[in-house]
């Protein structure tokens, strides 16, 4: 089938295009420079034009999601709907069901989402819920970061052997890249205990934490992995935080980019929810903002980018493989809490989390979010991230893009005390009139996240790409973002049209189709010898220590729904 999406406004940052008005055609499935005579015509006269969102890190699919739905039904509750001929129905506001996410995403134009924590030895769970997300792409992410073989290999600084147990370990999860979370401190969680600074070990394996991460930094270089390391970093959410996430940055300054992955990427390092490492003072009384100068280190370096993780004020369900933190946080709530710990490798917890704007440190969090969207200078350098469902769900992205490009909206929250006046009295929000436009929008969403996970095939509306693309309902040329903040919410609320390889998956703000899943993973080629040594070498390890038998562990093919197989050699 051809089509030709006709007269629409183009926001293509990755082709420097910013607000043309021009026709968008596709055909097979890929974005076409010509297409015949018979070519559908779809009108989107003044209507914007992207290409499909792209998620780059959210909690959507693996043991903890379930976890969280099984322990909050109250969360269950929420936003329910019927089936109907196309749907099946929907629940859930902050842990939706496995198909409303997939519809969600879709209606907000999104058309590839990365899970960003996926526990290798729960991996086939994961791709199992992943091939019931429907109308996405969906790149897994394996922890690394408390990896038993991992923390040996570093303390030896043995990289070699480290970047060999990754691309065997990558082919054995069906995984996308290196994921490292709160580095030795879940290990030390099997003790009761965390690590906080970099130069914390792990107990009884005398490495740090930095150690670790720039082991791993090397690693994913040796291997031209098409993403960097992709890190949550040490002392998530306590006040005094900046210093360790600023030395967590630093560690990775002098580690060179793979020669094949400089081509596609130009990070070593994305921190992912910086907003929660971006914390001033001693205790949350004394708390404050460190976005300036945590943004200042971003805007100096290149080799770092991030996302954001803002906070959006919503009652929703936090879960990450940072276990301890969530007995922290476990500690100042007294919410029901519960842990997801999974032996050897990683770990996980569980626990609801009611954001306030009339709570002080909840509206610092908030603030903190937007001022580091409006302190980094280069829009390629941050993301769009609520880190779905921790800071909020992701359905409240268009919130945040009225947030982002409404000065005006941001001041009237603050005077009007809908939001608490720690955002003024601790912050420089208020000092911040940058507003941004809807190219900006578009790279934070679409062409940056693109960029830094190394895709070339999607982020980008280029001939021979995917036609992965979306319409919005507001015509840019006719509206004024800062005043009329509720209908750019409104407009990227529902995608006109989503259109997923081709396919017309949203028209006229409804789902008209459903479309599988696919996962895409990355096959490292020419390591296979050093995989089978690394292998052998933890074989006896593995027997003895892991609660299932290593026939059981790898994810075999048929787990993995419609794979994108990405070689790397
Ligand atoms: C990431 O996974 C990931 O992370 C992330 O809630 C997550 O109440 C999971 O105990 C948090 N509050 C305070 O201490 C605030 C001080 C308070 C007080 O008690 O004194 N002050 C006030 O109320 C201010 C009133 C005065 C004023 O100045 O206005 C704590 C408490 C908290 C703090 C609780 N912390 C947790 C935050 C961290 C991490 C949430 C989620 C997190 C989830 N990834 O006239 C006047 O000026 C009067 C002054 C006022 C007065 O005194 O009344 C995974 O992958
Ligand atoms: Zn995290
Ligand atoms: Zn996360």
């Amino acid at each position: 089938m051809e089509y030709i999406l006709k007269n629409g406004i183009v926001y293509d940052p990755a082709n420097e295009i910013n607000g043309e008005k021009m026709d968008v055609m596709f055909k097979d499935g890929l974005i076409v420079d010509n297409v015949s005579a018979d070519a559908e015509v779809l009108d989107v006269t003044d209507k914007i034009v992207m290409p499909a969102g792209i998620d780059p890190h959210a909690h959507v699919a693996g043991p903890k999601l379930v976890v969280g739905r099984l322990y909050r039904p109250e969360d269950s509750r929420r936003g329910v709907t019927q089936k109907t001929k196309v749907l099946r129905s929907e629940s859930g506001f902050s842990i939706p069901s496995c198909p409303a996410t997939g519809y969600r995403y879709s209606r907000l134009g999104y058309g590839t989402v990365v899970e960003a924590a996926m526990p290798p030895l729960e991996a086939k769970h994961t791709h199992e819920e992943i091939a019931t997300i429907p109308q996405l792409d969906i790149p897994a992410m394996p922890l690394f970061g408390n990896n038993w073989f991992v923390m040996e290999y570093a303390k030896d600084n043995n990289i070699e052997d480290i970047a060999a147990f990754v691309a065997a370990w990558l082919k054995i999860s069906k995984g996308y890249g290196i994921k490292i979370v709160n580095p030795c401190g879940s290990e030390a969680w099997g003790w009761g205990m965390n690590v906080h600074g970099v130069n914390d070990k792990a107990p009884y394996f005398d490495v740090t934490s930095k150690e670790v991460i720039v082991a791993l930094a090397k690693a994913n270089e040796m291997l031209n992995l098409p993403h960097s390391i992709h890190i949550h970093p040490n002392d998530l959410g306590h006040p005094g935080n900046v210093p360790t996430t600023i030395e967590t940055m630093d560690a990775v300054k002098d580690v060179k980019k793979g020669s094949k992955a400089a081509e596609i990427r130009d990070q070593v390092m994305h921190v992912c929810h910086l907003q929660f490492h971006s914390y001033t003072g001693n205790s949350w009384k004394d708390a404050g903002s460190g976005a300036e100068e945590v943004a200042k280190y971003v805007n100096k370096h290149d080799h770092i980018t991030c996302d954001v993780g803002q906070v959006t004020l919503d009652e929703t369900t936090t879960m990450t493989a940072d276990a301890p933190m969530e007995y922290d946080l476990f500690k100042l709530s007294g919410l029901k809490w519960t842990n997801k710990d999974i032996e050897c490798e990683t770990a996980a917890g569980i626990i609801p989390c009611i954001y306030s704007g009339k709570n002080p440190v909840n509206t610092l969090q908030w603030a903190i979010g937007l001022e580091l969207f409006l302190h980094i200078d280069d829009p390629w350098k941050v993301c769009l991230t609520t880190d779905h469902p921790n800071a909020g769900p992701f359905t409240r992205y268009p919130r945040i893009i009225s947030w982002l490009m409404s000065n005006y909206r941001r001041m009237e929250m603050i005077e009007n005390r809908e939001v608490h006046k720690w955002a003024e009295k601790r912050t420089t929000l208020a000092t911040l009139d940058r507003e941004y436009d809807f190219y900006d929008i578009a790279t934070i969403s679409r062409a940056a996240p693109a960029r830094i996970y190394g895709f070339t095939d999607r982020g980008a509306l280029t001939p021979g790409y995917r036609a992965d693309i979306a319409v919005y309902d507001i015509n840019p040329n006719e509206i004024d973002p800062s005043r009329q903040y509720a209908e750019i919410e409104k407009g990227f609320n529902v995608a006109d049209y989503t259109i997923k390889d081709g396919q017309i998956l949203v028209k006229d703000k409804e789902i008209v189709k459903v479309k599988e899943s696919q996962n895409i993973w990355v096959n490292v080629k020419g390591w296979e010898q050093n995989e089978q040594k690394v292998l052998d070498n933890i074989m006896p390890f593995f027997t003895q220590y892991y609660s299932v038998k290593w026939e059981n562990y790898p994810v075999h093919d048929h787990y993995v729904s419609n794979p994108i197989r990405v070689d790397v050699d």
